[in-house]
């Protein structure tokens, strides 16, 4: 099945977290990592009071059952020192599933597609990297369609990531 992670990090040196993090996902038995969206530097979002974000997704095929991705990822995030202060608040690593082709899925451990994707430029604009048309389930839209409908001032807070920043 194909799945799209949402990669995040506001502390530490986040650049450098999100790229050994995607080579450590890439390595985990029944993944194979398809595409890699580019960094951006975004503005926090529901918390105005913290660093800027590193923000990028990548596109896999895995065998692994969602739970059990899951579960890979929360071990992976704990393995680099996750730190994370508060809800919304700052965050050493943050992986979410956010789509997993036409999966709709909602239980204690993992709501698919990820609720809130769809008002987010700092998960939309990376996914329209790896594929502008990819479809969301529950709403029947597209990445495209979802980000066409964001104020300009949400797109705003989303730009290319440069070392020299
Ligand atoms: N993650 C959050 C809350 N706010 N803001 C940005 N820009 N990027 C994030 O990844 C992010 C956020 C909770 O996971
Ligand atoms: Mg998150
Ligand atoms: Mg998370």
């Amino acid at each position: 099945m194909q799945v799209v992670i949402a990669l995040g990090s506001n502390l530490g040196e986040s650049s450098n977290t999100l790229a050994q993090a995607t080579k450590t996902i890439e390595q985990l038995e029944q993944v194979r990592l398809l595409k890699q969206a580019p960094l951006y530097r975004t503005k926090p979002w529901g918390y105005a009071d913290q660093p800027d974000f590193v923000n990028s997704a990548i596109l896999v095929d895995t065998s692994l059952e969602l739970h059990e991705l899951y579960r890979k990822l929360a071990q992976i995030e704990l393995d680099f020192g996750r730190k994370r202060l508060f809800k919304n608040g700052p965050r050493t690593l943050d992986l979410d599933i956010i789509w997993a082709q036409d999966t709709k899925l909602n239980d204690d451990q993992l709501t698919i597609p990820h609720p809130r994707a769809q008002e987010r430029a700092f998960v939309l604009v990376p996914l329209s990297d790896l594929d502008p048309e990819l479809k969301f389930p529950d709403t029947g839209l597209t990445v495209a369609q979802a980000l066409s409908q964001l104020p300009p001032s949400e797109l705003a807070g989303v730009t290319p990531f440069t070392n020299q920043q």
